[in-house]
């Protein structure tokens, strides 16, 4: 594969950027080699600037769920551009993509538009801590929700790849206020909330954890959780960034029936323009300013491009639900072939798949937590991930990463994944 171009640009951007990256996990570090610059993108595939076309499962994260460059969205855009690109005054488009949000995720009764995931997370932790009176939060180990300092404390996504869940420069006072408990473990949160009796504000979950890979929820540990934080008057967010209109039109507690306080969401609600937003209970959102005294803001805040490719895209998600049949089935069509595979092939191995979320861990534990997630070799990830770029298919560079399938994928895209994975996934010695 010639990678001249990608190569000669990354030289230059490693001058420039730290890492030669704006966020680092695309430095493809953990996987021995170096990122490939992507010229531009359809449907299922990528393009990057040496020519070379991958079937695309990194789908820039989550956001792509309807592939790349969809006619829609990018007519909503274009029209929206037309009219202006920031205006920093309220807009018919915010309310309407509130409309859509709260209708499709019922616990949703009030909602806050920002520019990030992180800057969703970040928010609302602040606002449940005003709505309890308390400061601790909990969170789970390996779990990732964005670069605010409470939420580097043993965090999953870049921070476990490159080897730094606990950040330096989180001041320690703030570290304090996070405890973490293992995922899938509700016996340790209910030890966390004992031994801090009255002092947990929060509890933030991703439930399906994607940024360590993808590990589902156990039966029951959802509604444990929400048992637990509605017997001790603890706020429970679901951080739904990733699994938001992803698993399931309603996220992820649509899909296990389990209602938070607060959700938090992003990626796919913005179309693939940067979006975040917040929401959940009226009782605890009107604290927000300006109905309250929780301040939190944003000149881009509910930017008109964001809101129309927003706006599309969940126009598009709702109107026709047999998305959602489609992934099921095309990831149905994935996991099947590669467990076929790799039954053959007699490796240790763990396939996590939630709907169009799936991570391939190389390990004999059934990863469920952290501590399993990290127990997979990742030095065959590594090899695996360059052997399917190779051939033609672009994974996540990073084995605590979920892969995404979009609704664009076709099955041909899927028989070509797999013939390249029997290829890239072979015996040992
Ligand atoms: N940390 C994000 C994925 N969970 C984004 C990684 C990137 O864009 O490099």
């Amino acid at each position: 594969m010639k990678t001249s171009r990608s190569k000669k640009l990354f030289a230059k951007s490693q001058k420039l950027l730290p890492g030669g990256v704006n966020s680092p996990v695309r430095a493809f570090k953990s996987v021995d080699r170096d990122p490939l610059f992507i010229a531009r993108a359809k449907g299922p595939s990528v393009w990057d600037v040496d020519g070379n076309r991958f079937i695309d499962y990194v789908g820039s994260w989550g956001p792509m769920i309807l592939g790349h460059a969809h006619a829609g969205i990018l007519r909503a855009v274009r029209q929206a551009a037309e009219k202006g690109t920031s205006f920093g005054a309220p807009t018919e488009r915010e309310t309407l993509l509130a409309e859509l949000i709260t209708k499709v995720v019922p616990s949703i009764e009030i909602v806050r538009m920002v520019n990030s995931g992180t800057e969703a997370t970040m928010s609302a932790i602040r606002l449940a801590r005003a709505f309890t009176g308390k400061e601790k939060i909990i969170k789970f180990e390996g779990c990732y929700h964005g670069h605010a300092d409470s939420f580097l404390i043993k965090a999953g996504s870049g921070a476990l790849t490159l080897g730094t869940p606990d950040s330096p420069g989180v001041p320690a006072a703030t570290a304090s206020g996070t405890l973490s408990a293992p995922f899938n473990d509700l016996a340790s949160v209910q030890q966390l909330v004992d031994q801090w009796k009255g002092e947990v504000a929060a509890l933030i979950v991703e439930p399906v954890a994607g940024n360590m890979g993808c590990v589902p929820p156990g039966a029951g540990f959802l509604q444990g959780l929400r048992d637990l934080c509605s017997r001790e008057h603890i706020v429970l967010i679901f951080d739904e960034v990733m699994t938001g209109f992803r698993v399931a039109p309603g996220g992820a507690q649509e899909l296990y029936s389990v209602r938070p306080d607060l959700t938090t969401l992003g990626k796919i609600i913005g179309g693939g323009l940067p979006v975040g937003a917040y929401g959940g209970k009226k009782e605890i959102m009107n604290l927000v300013s300006p109905s309250g005294p929780v301040y939190q803001a944003g000149t881009l805040s509910g930017n008109p491009l964001a809101m129309a490719a927003g706006h599309e895209m969940l126009r598009t998600l709702s109107k026709s639900k047999s998305i959602y049949k489609k992934l099921e089935f095309l990831g149905k069509i994935l996991e099947e072939g590669m467990n076929d595979h790799l039954r053959k092939v007699g490796l240790p191995y763990c396939l996590n798949r939630v709907g169009s979320m799936f991570t391939l861990f190389f390990t004999e534990r059934e990863v469920v937590d952290f501590g399993s997630a990290k127990s997979s070799d990742t030095k065959r990830f590594a090899a695996y991930f360059n052997r399917m770029l190779e051939q033609g298919v672009y994974l996540p560079p990073s084995q605590f990463e979920a892969a995404f399938i979009s609704a664009a994928h076709t099955e041909k895209d899927l028989e070509r994944t797999i013939t390249a994975f029997k290829k890239a996934v072979m015996p040992v010695g």
